[in-house]
């Protein structure tokens, strides 16, 4: 098939899972082109690195143009130009948008200029469907957007549940999870590494994410001070960044445990870093799935989630990890706790995490399942 895929092309979940998808769509045969305003973070090595190249996937790179007459840029119309450009010269079967606004409503657009068969399939990622999408001003945009696709899919039950429901939408709306490549998200040897972030057997905490208000990384920070105050001898990485990251550092100084806490900013490599913590954490506020935590499982590491959205359909509580009710940091930290003093218990949850993503979300088994949702648009 000769696929486009449109996505947001910065750190963020929605355009991890788009890239990879489209790399692995490229590896079983499939022509798959990029049409984004940047090249994609996990596609930056695509093209000069020789372990990571691959032949069939092409980049096409969406130019604004500007006009002192526009005071605001007409992204999704530059949008929906070049996926015309691009499905007219490739004739695409398929452009399936990742993030509903704009992206769908370009690719329904596009569809309807084209004329010609090209079939739009849009998945539903997160905020797409829980905040930006109820705006009142763009709420009719969105149910139309989602009801002219050719196929929807949602990254998880909740989110579908979610769609159906506050949108009332008619479509039927198919389940696909997010996944991981295995090959690259596994438990690798990093105890040098740990000896270098924990040089006195510290243990170690780590969160990943954009550090948005939604990820509520400030519960994790006082949670963790609770647990040094409990005596545990610990660390915390924060990696990634985003608005709430200078304010957590903040926290972190005013708590006193600035010492203990490591902010690393973006980081592209995370199989090390993963593969030496001993718990990831993520009490967002809402979360459709929490593509971060899924990581961590498949590096053997337990996930400390709240008891949002998708989270449970990841994390299965008191067997992959603990999950806790959002807010209570008083929780957070006693499960912490549990997990930290407990080896038993800790080795257990880490061969039940590694199992789960392996066994349920790896590449091998989900990507099959976009595939036939390609096909069965395509009648
Ligand atoms: O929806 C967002 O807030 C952005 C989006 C992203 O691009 O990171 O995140 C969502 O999509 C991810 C991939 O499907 C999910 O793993 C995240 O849980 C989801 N974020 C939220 O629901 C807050």
């Amino acid at each position: 098939m000769n696929i486009g895929i449109t996505c947001y092309p910065t750190y963020g979940g929605s355009g991890v899972v788009a890239t990879e998808l489209g790399k692995s769509l490229a590896e079983r045969g499939h022509k798959v082109h990029f049409i984004t305003y940047a090249l994609p973070m996990r596609l930056t090595g695509i093209g000069n690195l020789e372990s990571e190249y691959i032949d069939n996937i092409f980049y096409h790179e969406v130019e604004m143009s500007t006009y002192p007459l526009f005071e605001f840029p007409l992204y999704s119309m530059a949008l929906t130009s070049k996926m015309v450009e691009v499905s007219r010269f490739e004739k695409l079967d398929i452009i399936h948008a990742h993030y509903a606004i704009p992206h769908a409503t370009s690719a329904v657009l596009a569809k309807q200029i084209l004329n010609d068969g090209v079939k739009i399939i849009t998945t539903l990622h997160g905020t797409d469907i829980t905040l930006v999408g109820l705006e009142p001003s763009f709420e009719p945009l969105m149910k139309f957007s989602i009801e002219s696709s050719d196929g929807v899919t949602a990254v998880s039950k909740y989110l579908r549940d979610e769609t159906i429901e506050n949108y009332a939408v008619e479509k039927e709306i198919e389940v696909i999870p997010n996944f991981i490549d295995t090959e690259v998200f596994r438990p690798v040897d990093s105890r040098n590494l740990k000896r270098l972030l924990a040089p006195n057997g510290e243990k170690l905490l780590i969160h990943i994410s954009n550090f948005r208000e939604v990820k509520r990384v400030k519960d994790a920070i006082k949670a963790f001070k609770i647990i040094l105050d409990q005596g545990i001898k610990a660390k915390f990485l924060l990696v990634g960044d985003g608005p709430d990251r200078g304010e957590c550092q903040v926290l972190a100084r005013d708590l006193g445990i600035w010492q203990q806490t490591r902010f690393l900013g973006k980081q592209s490599e995370l199989t090390s870093i993963l593969s030496a913590s001993d718990i990831f954490l993520i009490p967002s506020g809402n979360e459709s799935f929490g593509l971060s935590a899924l990581e961590a499982m498949a590096c053997g590491v337990p996930v400390l989630s709240s008891d949002v959205g998708g989270l449970p359909e990841v994390n299965v509580d008191g067997e992959t990890g603990f999950i806790v009710p959002v807010g209570d940091v008083e929780a957070i930290a006693a499960r912490m706790i549990d997990m930290l003093r407990d080896k038993k218990l800790h080795a257990k949850m880490s061969r039940a995490a590694l199992a789960r993503a392996t066994q349920e979300f790896a590449k091998e088994r989900i990507v099959p399942m976009y595939e036939a949702a390609y096909e069965r648009a395509l009648g």
